[in-house]
């Protein structure tokens, strides 16, 4: 097994090697063990009363077996990660995915404010708390490769390259956004960077991903194109229990597809807790049952989640097909800035907040000599200036026009949305005839 894959868990498919811990470990029933793991809030927490009547043995057994697998990447964490004599990264990745995580949560600060002031419309979903997952996989990808997103999707755009003008202009429902203003917080798409989308169905990224991977294959394999690309599509555990997850699974195996599913299990969908919601709540395991490699990783440990994205894109580089990862991590703030986030245990958001990623790995660069406290303000205050200016120039950016407003709205132009004679079929006054005025 790949050391990267070995730092994590993971079990193999029947026709990968054998995982090389023993069955014992990985099952170890947490409850008699002395040590508690960094994510035993959500675990340990679940009350009697707050189970449904059919909770049954095995669920019970099932989300223990969580804790067990949890308990084994923190063992782990202290081996590698943080272990100064094995560095992870030089220097300049390291300032690289500093300035990465510090962009993402200082951009997602902003919109709070800014959501707050009128500045934005409809839903908006922040993604504190996450950003290792989207620093540690997506500063490994190149131009061509594609990321597919959830709602949760401004620091996946910032991460792959889309400018914080052009994400901030979006939210604003800018001209100048990424999608001309009329996506907004949802719908980050850039062409260029190769970002498809975000997607406010949840699961509905899951195909679109499974496509674009399609398509690389396909331009490796058919047209004989030299195409190494990778899709990564990123989801979260709620979306797991939906059927694209199971039905894209199944396909990225059969056509030995180059992609990674990215499960950001923050252990909440909505209100909804994962292991209340889950038959069999360990995600990275539904990976073999396919006959994929199924991952689990420290989500709040960038490194961590690097060394696992570097072995998975490179195995789907290499041809070798798809991998499911299982990044545990926690959101910092309700699950939209519309949710007064009253439903979490108090408990387990600080349980939670003591693990702030920044501060991890800021820590891990000032021990282990990668940088100083200079050099770490200094990105901090190039990031505040940055973030700033996409504030403003989003604000000074011009609002669509009505006539705009309608574009790209209707695809087929013979169908509903545009007349024979290319113009809006809306735009003819008998359109509206009888209805609201549009
Ligand atoms: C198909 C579909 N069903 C239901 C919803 C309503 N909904 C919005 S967010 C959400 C929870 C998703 O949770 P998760 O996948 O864990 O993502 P997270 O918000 O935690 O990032 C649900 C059910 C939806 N958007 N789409
Ligand atoms: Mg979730």
């Amino acid at each position: 097994m790949s050391p990267a894959f070995a730092a994590a868990n993971m079990i193999q498919p029947l026709n990968f090697a054998a995982p090389t811990r023993s069955k014992e470990r990985l099952f170890s029933d947490p409850l008699k063990s002395p040590n508690t793991t960094p994510f035993a809030g959500s675990t340990h927490n679940l009350r009697s009363h707050d189970r449904p009547n059919s909770w049954s043995q095995h669920n019970r057994s099932a989300a223990a077996a969580v804790v067990g697998v949890s308990d084994l990447v923190k063992e782990k964490k202290t081996k590698s990660a943080y272990s100064s004599s094995n560095l992870l990264i030089t220097k300049q990745e390291g300032l690289e995915l500093y300035e990465d995580l510090v962009l993402g949560r200082s951009f997602e600060d902003m919109c709070a404010q800014m959501y707050y002031r009128g500045k934005m419309f409809g839903f908006v979903h922040l993604y504190n708390g996450q950003e290792a997952v989207s620093s540690g996989f997506i500063k490994l990808l190149r131009k061509d490769d594609c990321v597919v997103s959830t709602y949760r999707d401004h620091v996946h755009a910032l991460s792959k390259g889309v400018p914080a003008r052009a994400v901030m202009s979006e939210l604003f429902g800018k001209t100048t956004g990424c999608c001309r203003g009329q996506g907004g917080s949802m719908h980050m798409f850039s062409k260029e960077h190769n970002v498809l989308g975000g997607f406010a169905f949840i699961g509905e990224g899951i195909p679109i991903a499974t496509g674009a991977a399609f398509s690389m294959k396909y331009k490796r394999e058919l047209l004989n194109e030299n195409c190494d690309d990778v899709t990564v599509a990123f989801f979260g555990d709620g979306t797991c229990n939906n059927g694209q997850f199971f039905e894209c699974l199944n396909m990225a195996v059969l056509w030995k597809l180059p992609i990674i599913f990215v499960v950001e299990n923050n252990l909440w969908a909505i209100g909804m807790s994962h292991l209340r919601a889950t038959s069999v709540p360990e995600i990275w395991k539904k990976g073999p049952a396919f006959g994929m490699p199924g991952v689990h990783v420290d989500g709040m440990d960038v490194l961590k989640v690097r060394n696992v994205a570097m072995e998975a894109i490179t195995r789907a580089r290499r041809g070798e097909g798809p991998t499911l990862v299982e990044c545990e991590t926690y959101r910092f703030r309700g699950h939209s800035l519309a949710d007064p986030d009253e439903l979490r245990d108090p408990a387990e958001k600080t349980h939670y907040a003591a693990r702030d990623p920044i501060k991890a790995f800021k820590k891990y660069l000032l021990e282990n000599s990668l940088a100083d406290e200079a050099e770490l303000k200094a990105i901090e205050k190039k990031i505040d200036e940055l973030v700033e200016d996409s504030v403003e120039f989003a604000d000074q950016s011009c609002l669509p026009t009505r006539e705009q407003l309608l574009q790209n709205v209707f695809s087929d132009p013979k169908g509903f949305g545009i007349g024979p004679d290319g113009s809006y079929r809306c735009e003819d006054p008998k359109f509206t005839e009888g209805t609201a005025e549009v």
